[in-house]
């Protein structure tokens, strides 16, 4: 079939909960995709940073393939011989001391949510039901109804209220106004080291140490939601990395599995996930042997196989490039590693239009926010890709 059939087949029968790009994809390697009528085109969304690794990287399907034919799930009724091992990984890798697995990122949100709650009472002694946690304007942290009621974006909460109570939001990159809203019932801030679904947003320098600071002075959690800015995406395995911090409590998701299963977790450098009992939290799938088989292999190649440091590197020589270009429309060119933004001026009309464009010349992006590209490519991309890459920006510019 071609194409439309599978388009027509989607809008006959499918929600329509999306407006993706008319692309149907078939087959993915490295940077590279293709679609049904044979068309390459380079990813340059890696999935919203959960194909950090590449597309069908040869080690994680091989290992998913192996454990696959050996033991997929068990439930956490019993044990199994891959969940341990990815504890011990992920712990030493993270410089955690305690991973509470999940699938979805979302998940992973909502437990983390549940669990500083119970902190908070249990240890510093909130009234019950009384806990706060302190979240930023523009964020982006899932899609579930506790979620989306904290998002300041009316295109995620309409028409899904009533919302879950509990939550403050405060501008963010703004240091003083964290401080004015943490009260004695704070037991939480849960923030993105970078905003990426608000167009790549970057805090200013320091404010994430003055945000640790100030949760270390008011005995309050910090929580960085990682799950697109980690695991390599800028330049750094966490984010946090670039501040000098660690976070009592880290999320990841997306690329802990490199893109072959979902697969997420709440990594924690603090007492807080003991409160958390036996048969008080869990899911069907959570810690299921195939998710740690892959999630290893994931996580070693992005390592040994220097994607981190390939991040940094060819971050830096990408920015640099968009910027030289100087072109008119663009009002701003933010990023972080292979985290990168192209905000266009308003009067350009929208950044779709360079998505499609950019389609035409064999690039996938994705637009938000109107105005904004998001360039995040995989991370394993070489300096000759990136400027295979430039030279279709620049005609897509030129020719506009
Ligand atoms: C969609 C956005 C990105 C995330 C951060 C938690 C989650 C995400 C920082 C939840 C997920 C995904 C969701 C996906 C598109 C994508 C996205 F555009 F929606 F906002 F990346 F920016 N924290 N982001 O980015 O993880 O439950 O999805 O596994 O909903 O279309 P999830």
């Amino acid at each position: 079939m071609k194409s439309q059939a599978y388009i027509d087949l989607e809008n006959r029968y499918g929600a329509h909960n999306y407006k993706p790009l008319d692309v149907v994809l078939t087959r993915g390697e490295g940077i590279w995709v293709w679609d049904v009528d044979g068309n390459r085109y380079m990813d340059c969304l890696s999935a919203y940073s959960a194909v950090n690794q590449g597309h069908c990287h040869p080690a994680i399907m091989q290992t998913m393939v192996d454990q696959a034919r050996l033991l997929t799930l068990t439930s956490r009724a019993f044990r199994n011989d891959q969940l341990g091992l990815l504890y011990k990984e992920v712990c030493e890798l993270t410089h955690s001391h305690k991973m509470l697995p999940m699938n979805s990122g979302a998940e992973a949100v909502e437990t983390v949510i549940k669990a500083v709650r119970k902190w908070g009472y249990k240890v510093k002694g909130i009234p019950d039901d009384q806990a706060e946690i302190i979240v930023c304007s523009n964020n982006f942290h899932g899609r579930t109804i506790t979620i989306v009621g904290f998002s300041t974006d009316p295109g995620s909460r309409e028409g899904f209220g009533p919302f879950t109570p509990g939550f403050k939001i405060v501008p963010f990159g703004d240091a003083d106004a964290l401080e004015k809203a943490i009260t004695p019932h704070t037991v939480g801030f849960l923030v993105e080291p970078i905003q990426g679904e608000a167009g790549v947003i970057i805090p200013p320098e320091g404010y994430l140490r003055e945000a640790k600071r100030l949760c270390e002075q008011h005995n309050v959690v910090l929580i960085l939601d990682e799950i697109q800015t980690g695991l390599g995406r800028t330049g750094k395995l966490l984010a946090e990395e670039h501040e000098g911090i660690e976070a009592d409590l880290t999320l990841v998701g997306k690329a802990l599995s490199g893109g072959f299963y979902p697969v997420s977790a709440v990594l924690s450098n603090k007492e807080v996930m003991d409160v958390l009992r036996p048969g008080e939290h869990g899911s069907t799938f959570g810690g299921n042997p195939l998710a740690c088989a892959i999630a290893r292999t994931a996580l070693r190649v992005l390592v040994e196989e220097g994607m981190i440091e390939n991040a940094a590197t060819l971050g830096h020589y990408f920015i640099d490039a968009l910027r030289s270009l100087k072109d008119p429309k663009i009002k701003e060119i933010r990023g972080k590693g292979l985290m990168i933004g192209i905000e266009f001026h308003p009067e350009v009309g929208g950044a779709r239009q360079y998505s499609e464009k950019l389609m035409a010349e064999g690039m996938l992006c994705k637009e938000t926010h109107d105005h904004i590209i998001r360039i995040a490519p995989p991370l394993v991309i070489t300096r000759d890709d990136i400027d295979w890459a430039l030279e279709r920006i620049a005609k897509v510019l030129r020719d506009d």
